[in-house]
């Protein structure tokens, strides 16, 4: 056990009463959302041994946490270790005692457990939840936590609202720690976490250079991953932009309007899908960027509507043959103009039917909260060749890759909102509430509409793309800024 706590290196155990959240806090506070690691659970008495959770950079060690397994006699252990000190106040040794005489089993073996680090030296984080009334059990907790004389700091872990015995906290912990914060283990965020890691400096003196030095690299490693995730949005953002779906229509089916369904159908189908390939890909490199593995993207609704396997297949006998008509979908750098542009006249007719059956099919997939003021009704630009493949590209509105970049920015900051001390799955929706890209300002939006239009006309602006790296990161970062606010 003489390994726990190396004395060139800030040590803190995380103790308290079983099933206070000590292993929660920990995950969020080191990012950690797999229970391999650190088990969180609501079954008390989970964590049954010490657990080392070493914080390192650059392969370094800088810091160390210890997880323990929670207090579950405190007030017998409490009247053990003042039977073994006998008159006064007990100190250290006779809480070496103690830990020495149960640390190989018996009633006190919890109690022997966690101290270990502590009598060795490391720092205490007690945490609690307030929302429980405090009892004298607590109070021996704390009692005992003072008898070693190591330096300590109080974490209020409010599970619910702590309401009424918040007050009655504060006011022991006050006079048994030296300092006392406020950590919500399923709510801290970065800001949060640095901010307990920097109130370390004010329990450990002796190892401010480290501390600092941990701190500084939490924070570079934060920069970094903006950057990262800044690269991952224009990556994605330009590939969504880019998708091309093709189809075919034999030119007499032009005139049948379950095979103009049929191809709208399909066309809309294979472009949503492969849009959907593309933005879940970027998300699953954010999560990754962060750390999550509990968190889904919620799928875009696929239903393009009447794509039953079987119609599907006797569309596919139907399409394949004559020569080629092209729909190409751009969004031209010109006015837009007619919405179906087809050399022969009489089929205008019939192709603008086509037209609306993609715009409705998509409609369906971008569906709700997702075109907040936008939607399709614009349609798709197209453009006639003389054969029939279609081709199917970005939709004609303008606002398509601002609703892209708007649901990216949403997910981003629920990503970023997440606490990995939570064990429940969640599903990230496209958009929540206002949109964002709303509120960039006009330099910026400016910028990134002209690359877009080039994506969107499938010659992307590579020249511009270190200019549009850089205003990705002003806004994931104005992202990260409006949240904490
Ligand atoms: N709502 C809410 N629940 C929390 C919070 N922190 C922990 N919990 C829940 O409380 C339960 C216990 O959390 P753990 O972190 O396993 O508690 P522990 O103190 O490590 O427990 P033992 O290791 O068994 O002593 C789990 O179900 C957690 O999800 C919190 O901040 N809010
Ligand atoms: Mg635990």
């Amino acid at each position: 056990m003489s390994h726990l706590v190396p004395h060139d290196l800030p040590v803190f155990a995380v103790v308290g009463r079983i099933n206070m959240g000590k292993s929660a806090v920990l995950a969020t506070l080191l990012e950690v959302d797999d229970d391999k690691i650190i088990r969180v659970s609501a079954t008390p008495g989970e964590t049954t041994r010490c657990q080392v959770l070493p914080v390192a950079f650059h392969d370094k060690e800088l810091l160390r946490f210890i997880d323990t397994p929670g207090f579950s006699r405190p007030l017998d252990a409490m009247r053990a270790i003042q039977d073994l000190h006998g008159e006064g106040t007990p100190g250290l040794p006779a809480v070496q005692q103690f830990v020495a005489d149960h640390r190989q089993g018996g009633e006190f073996e919890d109690e022997a457990r966690l101290l270990e680090p502590v009598i060795q030296g490391a720092g205490i984080l007690y945490v609690i939840d307030p929302g429980k009334p405090l009892r004298d059990a607590f109070v021996a907790e704390m009692e005992i936590l003072r008898w070693t004389g190591r330096p300590r700091m109080a974490l209020l872990n409010e599970k619910e609202e702590a309401g009424e015995h918040l007050t009655e906290w504060k006011d022991r912990l006050g006079s048994y720690f030296n300092l006392v914060r406020t950590f919500n283990a399923h709510k801290a965020r970065f800001e949060e976490r640095k901010r307990l890691i920097r109130s370390l400096l004010e329990i450990d003196e002796g190892h401010r250079v480290l501390l600092e030095r941990a701190l500084r690299c939490i924070e570079e490693e934060w920069v970094q991953r903006r950057k990262e995730s800044a690269d991952v949005v224009l990556e994605m953002l330009r590939a969504a932009l880019m998708v091309r779906a093709e189809g075919r229509l034999e030119e007499e089916d032009v005139h049948l309007e379950h095979r103009r369904e049929r191809v709208a159908a399909d066309l809309a189908g294979k472009y949503a899908a492969e849009v959907q390939r593309v933005e879940r890909r970027g998300y699953e490199e954010l999560l990754q960027i962060y750390r999550h593995h509990l968190v889904e993207i919620e799928d875009r609704a696929a239903d393009t509507s009447g794509t039953e396997l079987e119609e599907e297949e006797r569309w596919k006998k139907w399409g394949l043959s004559r020569g080629q008509l092209t729909v190409a979908g751009a969004v031209a750098g010109a006015a837009g103009g007619a919405v179906v542009d087809v050399g022969t006249g009489g089929l205008t007719h019939g192709w603008g039917t086509l037209t609306g059956g993609v715009v409705g099919a998509l409609a369906t997939f971008w569906k709700g909260a997702d075109l907040p003021e936008f939607g399709l009704a614009g349609g798709l630009k197209m453009s006639s060749g003389s054969g029939r493949t279609l081709v199917l590209g970005p939709p004609k509105n303008e606002n398509f890759p601002w609703i892209l970049l708007d649901s990216v920015l949403h997910r981003y900051a629920a990503i970023l909102a997440r606490a990995h001390g939570r064990r429940d799955e969640e599903v990230l929706a496209a958009g929540r509430g206002e949109s964002l890209v709303r509120n960039l300002p006009r330099s910026r939006r400016n910028l990134l509409a002209k690359w877009f239009g080039s994506c969107a006309r499938g010659a992307p602006n590579r020249g511009m793309e270190p200019e549009v790296f850089e205003a990705l990161v002003e806004t994931l970062q104005e992202v990260e800024g409006r949240q904490a606010a």
